[in-house]
Order: C-alpha cells, then structure tokens, then sequence
C-alpha cells in the first residue's frame, strides 16, 4: 500500500468514526435532570455525562417519555476508588401507584474491594424480586454496557451483551407492561448497600462521580392506542420472533453468569420463599 493510499484510507476510517460519533443522541435529547441539577454534567458536546454525589446532594435523571417494551442499553463507568455506600442505579419505572419496575443497582465497596450488581423487578407495585451478581470486571476502570430487553414474552438484563438475568413474560406469572419512563441516579445508600451497611460512606473520598456514556433507546415512546411502532409496517427487532427467546450462545452465556457470578437469588430463597413463586417456576426459555 502506498502511503498516499494508506492516508486517505485513514482518513476515511475517521469519517466513519465522526459519522458513528455523530449519530449518538445528546442526553437531553431524550432525558432531563430531575434531581440536583448542580450535580449533573455534561461532557462530550452532551453525548455523556456525569453524575455526582457529595455530602449536599446526589442526581438523578428521567426521560421525557414512557416506553411500554423496547430495548434500552447505556454506556457506564461507576464511581471508582473508595466507593463504599454508595448506589448508582439504572431502572426503568412507570411510577404509577401500582408500579412496574426494573432494576440495575450498582453498590459501591471499599478501595480494590468488589462492586455488587443488585437486580430487581417490580409488578403491580410488589417487587422483593431480587437477584445479585459479581462482575468479570471492575466496572469502575472501564465504561460497559448495561441494557434491558423487554418485550411481550421476556425480560432480559444484559451486561456487556450477555444476558444476567432472564425471566419469561407471561400475563399469568409475571408482567411488567406498563409503559416505564427510564432513569438513572447516584444516591447516599450507606444504610444497606456495602455488607449489608457496614461499610459507610467516607465523604473524605467524595465527590463520587459515575459517568454516563452513550446510550441506544430502541422503543417508541408510550401512546394510546399502542403502539405504531411495532404494527406490522414498522416492525421493530425487540419485538421479533428472534427476541423472544435466548439464541443458544446467549444462553450458554446466560448459564456461564449463573454458575460463575450469582450470588443471591430469590428464586432459590426457600427460607423467604418455601414455594418458589409462580415466575421463578418457568424455565427462562
Ligand atoms: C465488598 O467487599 C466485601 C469484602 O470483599 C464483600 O464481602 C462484599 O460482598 C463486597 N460488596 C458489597 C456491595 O458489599
Ligand atoms: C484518589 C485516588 O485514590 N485515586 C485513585 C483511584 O484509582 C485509580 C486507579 O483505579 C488511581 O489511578 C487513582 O490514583
């Protein structure tokens, strides 16, 4: 290859790069800051941002819009260092009396000790659907992805593409479908994130700061009738026959996280839950 051709190849590569830059959303394109709004930043001509906890305040963010099923993935990198007490969170919510509800939960733990990814779901208001995972990889030195899938048949929590959590969706066990806003928040949980809250904060170590990367919001915001979106001339992936269930290698990856990474699990709580509740009893595929 000449150099002449290796330049402009270079510089085509970067084009693409700009190109794929350019097509990431602006945060407030889709949310807002609904709580300490001095404790949110944007970095990256607004395609990511920060979000900080000191003794004042923490943040948290929302969207303008609800999404009924969809598929939602956000770039994080968590609060590093001496992190002990401390929650960062994604979740989708439909914040209704009787609410739907999933959960990322990401605590915090002291210097070189292991964060903690919690889970939760909530349907018709009750949750206590918690599952808990170690991670592969400090999630406080890198950004990874974190994404929820969710449509009329199952609920997928992914980490870095590979499925953590997986539950079948059926109106007769269990069934989040409520249209959800999505939200993401950094808060002071030193009463019960760190062993169980005996770890607390040190807020000589503060501001804690968790940052937001970029983000891919696959849905079509809530309307009533539901939805165009997904009608047959508008066909969306998440709401596919191949999103249905998991593809085999998903699966296998699925059960590699179980085996190597669960630590807690509501379904197998036979001292909270002598019989294992109606959801926990299907197979997840
Ligand atoms: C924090 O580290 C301790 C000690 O390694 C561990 O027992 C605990 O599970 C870790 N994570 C959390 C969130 O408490
Ligand atoms: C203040 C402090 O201790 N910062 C350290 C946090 O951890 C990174 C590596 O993960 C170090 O480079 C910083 O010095």
């Amino acid at each position: 290859m000449t150099t002449r051709s290796f330049v402009s190849l270079v510089t085509a590569l970067l084009c693409v790069i700009q190109l794929v830059t350019a097509a990431n959303p602006r945060w407030n394109q889709h949310f807002k800051v609904i709580w300490g709004k001095d404790h949110v930043r944007e970095t990256n001509n607004g395609q990511s941002m920060q979000m900080v906890l000191d003794k004042s305040s923490g943040s948290a963010f929302q969207s303008y819009e609800r999404y009924k099923f969809g598929y939602l993935s956000v770039r994080m990198k968590l609060v590093p260092n001496n992190s002990a007490g401390v929650v960062t969170t994604l979740y989708l919510s439909s914040t209704s009396s009787n609410h739907d509800e999933l959960d990322f939960e990401f605590l915090g733990n002291k210097s070189g000790q292991p964060y903690i990814l919690h889970t939760n779901i909530f349907v018709n208001g009750v949750g206590s659907r918690e599952t808990r995972y170690s991670l592969w990889f400090d999630p406080a030195k890198d950004f990874h992805t974190y994404a929820f899938l969710w449509n009329r048949h199952q609920i997928v929590f992914f980490v870095d593409s590979i499925p953590v959590r997986v539950l079948r969706n059926t109106p007769t066990t269990i069934y989040p479908s409520q249209p959800m806003y999505v939200f993401g928040s950094i808060w002071n949980g030193d009463n019960w994130a760190t062993r169980g809250g005996l770890d607390k904060i040190d807020w000589n170590s503060a501001p804690f700061l968790a940052e937001i990367g970029s983000y891919n919001l696959d849905s079509c915001p809530w309307s009533d009738p539901f939805p165009l979106c997904i009608t047959t001339t508008w066909e969306k992936w998440w709401d596919q026959p191949g999103s249905w269930t998991l593809s085999p290698s998903q699966r296998s990856s699925y059960l590699w996280v179980q085996k190597n990474f669960l630590i807690y699990d509501y379904c197998t709580d036979a001292k909270r839950y002598p019989v294992p509740p109606k959801e926990c009893q299907l197979s997840p595929w």
